[in-house]
């Protein structure tokens, strides 16, 4: 063999092994940017650990996820924008604000629609779940499972809400989603949608008087240091979703993107767990730090599930009503 040969042989050589590593090196070893909305310290926070350190496991070390908290990456919003773009990975937020990309997340924004979080439980991750999950694919994106946000509670700077009729002349801070503006606006409030992360400055600067998140939310987000009253409404059950760019996602492997759901899995075991056990306790705390708690009474908060029924039609027909009809059918079966 001539040098010129040799020269040839060993680049060949070289260049496959390199175009493996490169492989490797540019999609499951490239950094994973997770980003969520809440801070470190929350459950939102807490779950991207458990997440961020099951991927490193069960890779051995070679995927590396960085999650990054409090909307450093942007809003919901402006996250999944950059996950259908390619120019961020993964995030997890509340399927609320996903509506505006696929219209049937709408769905999990009926008001009352879960009564408990069994419920919720079986549909989200049962059939339905799935289904509503697998149609952001042809948006770009792929969902790898829920986690749970919670179910929300009213707060406001203005006065105590126990009646129905409280609602009014409260400006009030919604997801930008069109089921949550008219659910507000059917009580009587002034609803303003706004991203979370622009939220805390909003109550502060009284930009608006109230917002509505469930008791973990209130607490890891301080809200309580700029909202006095607290109405324990569990007007509706709020899920996250774990969201993959689908351009990122279509790169890896087999054996990658099965890391990434099984640690996925993992993450919403021990999301679940952890946040029921703090929102057990949540709005003792709230009380504590001296938020003022007003309770709905039974018979009020079938005035507000009757008043909201009016939307339910809007809803049925936006999302469709072969799924609206497949969900209550489901319901009925698990109430049976
Ligand atoms: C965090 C949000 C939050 C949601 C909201 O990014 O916007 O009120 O409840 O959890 O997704």
């Amino acid at each position: 063999m001539n040098f010129k040969h040799l020269v040839v042989a060993l680049s060949v050589g070289v260049a496959s092994v390199a175009g493996g590593l490169a492989q490797a090196q540019d999609i499951g070893n490239r950094t994973i940017r997770f980003g969520y909305g809440l801070n470190e310290q929350s459950n939102q926070g807490r779950a991207a650990k458990v997440f961020a350190d099951e991927v490193a496991r069960l890779s051995g070390g070679k995927m590396r996820v960085r999650a990054i908290g409090a909307a450093a990456l942007g809003s919901d919003v402006q996250m999944q924008q950059a996950l259908i773009g390619g120019a961020q990975e993964m995030m997890v937020g509340s399927t609320a604000t996903l509506v505006g990309i696929t219209k049937e997340m709408a769905i999990w924004d009926t008001p009352f629609l879960f009564n408990n979080e069994k419920e919720a439980d079986a549909i989200l991750d049962g059939p339905i779940g799935q289904k509503v999950m697998d149609k952001l694919q042809e948006k770009g994106l792929v969902g790898l499972v829920y986690w749970e946000n919670g179910f929300r509670n009213l707060t406001n700077s203005r006065q105590p809400v126990a009646r129905l009729e409280d609602f009014s002349g409260i400006k009030l801070r919604v997801m930008q989603n069109p089921v949550f503006i008219d659910t507000f606006r059917t009580l009587g409030a002034d609803a303003v949608p706004m991203a979370f992360s622009e939220l805390f400055t909003a109550l502060e600067t009284k930009a608006v008087d109230g917002q509505e998140n469930p008791f973990n939310t209130i607490l890891s987000s301080k809200f309580y240091e700029v909202q006095r009253h607290l109405a324990v409404t569990n007007h509706v059950y709020s899920p996250w979703i774990m969201l993959v760019s689908k351009r990122y996602w279509d790169r890896l492997s087999a054996d990658e993107k099965k890391v990434l759901m099984d640690a996925a899995i993992k993450s919403r075991e021990f999301e679940r767990q952890d946040t029921r056990a703090e929102a057990a306790k949540a709005l003792a705390d709230l009380r504590a730090k001296g938020m003022q708690v007003t309770e709905f009474t039974p018979a009020e908060t079938n005035r507000m599930r009757e008043k909201l029924g009016a939307i339910n039609k809007t809803i049925a027909q936006n999302v469709g009503e072969d799924l609206w009809n497949e969900v209550q059918a489901e319901l009925a079966k698990l109430r049976r």
